[in-house]
């Protein structure tokens, strides 16, 4: 319609709309401005968190012009997309990460600190936006990152839970949960879109119809209808104009479903309706790597499914293409299996309301969707049950039967009667009740399946995907390394480092180019560069011994080795294991003389993470942690020759100030069982040494820096099976070692021995799953080896340059770029900075 105004109108909007300007001056007197307008606050009535805000503003207000002028252009060009689609987006604080993409950091810095205020102060006021539970949502959070960054046509779908992942307080030692409301004050870092606002049904039954040419259609009727409202969330890249967009979905009750039960007189129902809509996107479950079951989840999948694709194919059908062209235009990504509802709902919408046949809609849906495996482990693999699934979503059964008998009647034309082989491969499991199984879905409804490093990607071949490989070939199954964002784990969390990098390389280039790393190599055998490098990780342990004293009231000294292990607590990270060797160590240390101590290299030993809040294991590990921690921190005997820590409430924000001050961090799981990791890449990155198993990421890390520079030990994921047969049926005895530490605490040492009972039985003979005992020896030795290592400064500060150095494969910009060739099938589109608002 902005065309039938007259020409001066249109002029007067455009002289009204030139950006606003980024010298020092107009940032203070936009920073002021929201002061005092937004804020409704005055000079005399600030604090670190009014001044926050009103820098949040400010910043908001050029991400948001960045933002309106890159979906501008974008709309007008129209160029192919990718939606990534991911339930978790663990995005942290975003103050400190827009300000150094904008390239206003400094300008800001200085800004508010004439103004009374310090930059590092005020960004700790920002609280984490916590939309994930560990390394997936982390991922997708790096991804976006790099899309921008690389200028590709790219957006983000998801939900915005109302609370994030629970916060963990530890009390008497236990981890207890309490309700992370992070929209409590207000949220500057969305766009509510409250006119953009999609009905989603639930429920309800199907009608059978015949249409005008003889043809039956199929037309749900659902039961009830919520509505999904948007809240967009700008994502600009590092060092260009383009700024993409999450779009999360806030559930609301329809105002129509108010106005049917209240005119029915039915008041009351209409209220408990309208609270059973906004529950939907109320909380984010907190289980990170198992699968809940429960119906709410799945509710919240279908829920931002259909939201999310209703929205794509609206934008798809404003370029008045035909539907054969949608696969050019379209690809989504489906991180995990979580999204695999989307395929289900596309079909649907081309068949039931498109009227596309059958197989020009299947032909569609299978070259838009392609699908990340983010695990093997049994327990993570999500199934519905098909009674409830009926009962919510009584048309998609029927979808995906049909999909599943279209798919094995290939299978068995293919492959003939092989009813085992049938049995295995079907989307649907015979069980009592049936199940639903998303991967198998996830893999039919896709045109490439990936794994998420090189050892895991081979082994959902041989294992989870097997039958799928024979069936399909080789070509669908592919490997895409995770990596992670040097922006915000290098440059934006250790800024020293960051500054001393580019010092030494002359420029910035490395932070868009993460392979000129390498030009570190040259220095190696710099006596002043490598002090000044070994000064900096000296700075960032200090700060870490404060945050340190902060939460756990502890005192470490900063010129101990800092041995780091921070991830989400499971049974397969083996943080069990971990423990079990400090206090082997603890008890080593106990019965040496007074000149043997002499010799021992100080540790401090640093635990964080969350256990999901029904793991009654993974908790009495946390509590277990406490216990000896409580223990070894006040016996003279040791003073500072060990230290043990449980950092509480572990978050990106946390992870920001942890990574930069390890010295040796640990990526300990049973092999075959961690997909990648991704905090063992942040730590190599910041010249952190790693002692870990041949499993996921740590593998390539390895191939990449050398095995000089880096501690492996424990068995390979090829062994694992004969192992644990072994230990089944031939009765291996435990690991000596072990049997010490264990008589340790069954005789009381750390508290009351019964607590743990249970922890200890999992490792009675034939039941140790994660091969605690097989890997013990090799463990300890390598730890050893760690000491020793450590006592050679000189040699040490070399290792930790290489690793540095080398990391230039791990960067999300690599990632990214694969899954865009060999993928999506994009390319970047820049924006050009015309200098509107
Ligand atoms: C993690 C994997 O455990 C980890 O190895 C990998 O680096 C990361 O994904 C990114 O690829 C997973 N997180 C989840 C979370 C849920 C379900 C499965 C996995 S696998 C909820």
């Amino acid at each position: 319609e902005k065309s039938k105004w007259p020409k001066e109108t249109i002029e007067l909007w455009q002289r009204l709309s030139k950006k606003e300007a980024n010298d020092i001056n107009s940032v203070q007197k936009s920073i002021v401005h929201h002061v005092t307008t937004t804020l409704a606050r005055s000079v005399y009535n600030m604090d670190n968190f009014a001044a926050y805000q009103a820098v949040a503003l400010s910043t908001r207000d050029r991400l948001i012009s960045q933002w309106n002028e890159t979906q501008g252009q974008l709309s007008r060009a129209d160029p192919k997309r990718v939606y990534y689609l991911s339930l978790e987006f663990l995005l942290g604080r975003s103050m400190d990460n827009a300000l150094l993409n904008l390239g206003l950091k400094d300008t800001y810095g200085k800004g508010i600190e004439q103004l009374g205020f310090n930059m590092e102060e005020v960004i700790e006021s920002e609280v984490d936006a916590a939309l994930g539970n560990g390394g997936l949502g982390r991922l997708a959070a790096c991804y976006m990152d790099s899309l921008a960054t690389l200028d590709y046509p790219a957006w983000g779908y998801g939900l915005r839970y109302n609370y994030g992942i629970f916060q963990q307080r530890i009390v008497d030692g236990y981890q207890t949960e309490y309700p992370d409301y992070w929209l409590n004050f207000d949220n500057p870092w969305e766009l509510p879109r409250l006119d953009i606002s999609i009905q989603i049904g639930f429920g309800g039954h199907v009608q059978i119809i015949e249409d005008e040419y003889g043809v039956t259609r199929h037309n749900w009727i659902p039961a009830t209808n919520v509505q999904a409202i948007a809240y967009d969330v700008p994502i600009p890249g590092y060092d260009t104009e383009n700024c993409n967009n999450i779009r999360l979905w806030r559930s609301k009750p329809t105002k129509t479903f108010d106005l049917t039960s209240f005119n029915e007189g039915n008041y009351e129902k209409s209220v408990e309706d309208a609270t059973n809509a906004e529950k939907i996107t109320s909380v984010l479950y907190p289980n990170d790597n198992t699968m809940a079951g429960k119906e709410l989840r799945l509710k919240q999948q279908y829920f931002w499914t259909a939201a999310s694709l209703d929205d794509i194919v609206r934008r798809f059908k404003k370029s008045m293409r035909e539907w054969s062209d949608f696969s050019d235009q379209v690809a989504i990504q489906l991180n995990d299996t979580h999204p695999a509802l989307a395929i289900v709902e596309l079909q649907r919408l081309l068949v039931d309301e498109e009227m596309l046949s059958w197989d020009d809609a299947w032909d569609i849906v299978t070259k838009t969707f392609a699908f990340t495996n983010h695990t093997v482990l049994p327990e993570a693999m999500e199934k519905w049950s098909v009674p409830m699934f009926e009962y919510l979503l009584p048309r998609h059964l029927q979808i995906i039967f049909d999909i599943n008998l279209f798919f094995l009647q290939k299978v068995e034309m293919k492959f003939p009667n092989d009813r085992g082989l049938l049995n295995r491969m079907s989307i649907i499991e015979e069980a009592q009740p049936q199940q639903i199984r998303m991967a198998h879905l996830a893999v039919v409804g896709s045109h490439k399946v990936n794994g998420v490093a090189a050892l895991h990607s081979n082994l959902i071949k041989t294992t989870i995907f097997k039958d799928f490989v024979h069936y399909y070939g080789e070509d669908k199954f592919i490997n895409k390394t995770n990596g992670i964002t040097p922006r915000r784990w290098l440059h934006q969390a250790n800024p020293q480092l960051s500054d001393f990098i580019t010092e030494t390389l002359g420029n910035t280039k490395w932070l868009k180019d993460l392979s000129l790393l390498k030009g570190l190599v040259a220095k190696i055998n710099d006596d002043a560069f490598r002090k000044k490098w070994m000064a900096i990780k000296r700075a960032n342990k200090v700060r870490l011994a404060e945050l340190i004293k902060e939460r756990c009231n502890v005192e470490v000294s900063p010129d101990a080795l800092f041995d780091v292990q921070v991830k989400r607590i499971h049974e397969y990270k083996r943080q069990f294991m971990n423990i079990l060797v400090v206090i082997h160590r603890y008890r080593t240390i106990k019965s040496m003389t007074a000149a043997q101590k002499a010799s021992v290299q100080p540790r401090v030993v640093i635990f964080g993470g969350k256990a999901a809040p029904g793991y009654y294991i993974a908790k009495l590990v946390i509590k277990l942690i406490n216990s000896v921690a409580a223990v070894v921190n006040q016996d003279p005997a040791v003073g500072d020759l060990l230290k043990v820590v449980f950092i509480p409430d572990y978050n990106v924000s946390v992870a920001e100030v942890i990574v930069p001050a390890s010295d040796i961090s640990q990526h300990i799981s049973t092999a075959g069982t961690e997909a990648s990791g991704t905090s063992n890449m942040k730590f190599v990155l910041n010249g952190g040494l790693i002692i870990g198993t041949l499993d996921g990421a740590n593998i390539e890390i390895l191939e990449e820096i050398g095995e000089d520079n880096i501690f492996i030990f424990g068995c390979m994921a090829n062994e694992v099976e004969d192992l644990r047969h072994a230990q089944r049926y031939r009765g291996v005895p435990m690991d000596s070692a072990l049997q010490g530490v264990i008589s340790a605490i069954e005789k009381g040492v750390f508290g009351d021995p019964k607590i743990y009972q249970p922890l200890i039985s999992t490792l009675t003979v034939g039941k140790d799953f994660y091969l605690i005992s097989a890997d013990f020896a090799s463990y300890i030795a390598a730890n050893q080896a760690v000491d020793q290592a450590y006592k050679d400064q000189s040699e040490w500060s070399k290792k930790s340059i290489r690793c540095t150095a080398n990391m230039g494969k791990f960067s999300s910009d690599r990632s990214v770029k694969e899954y865009a060739d060999e993928i999506w099938n994009i390319k970047p589109y820049p924006v050009i900075d015309e200098g509107h608002l």
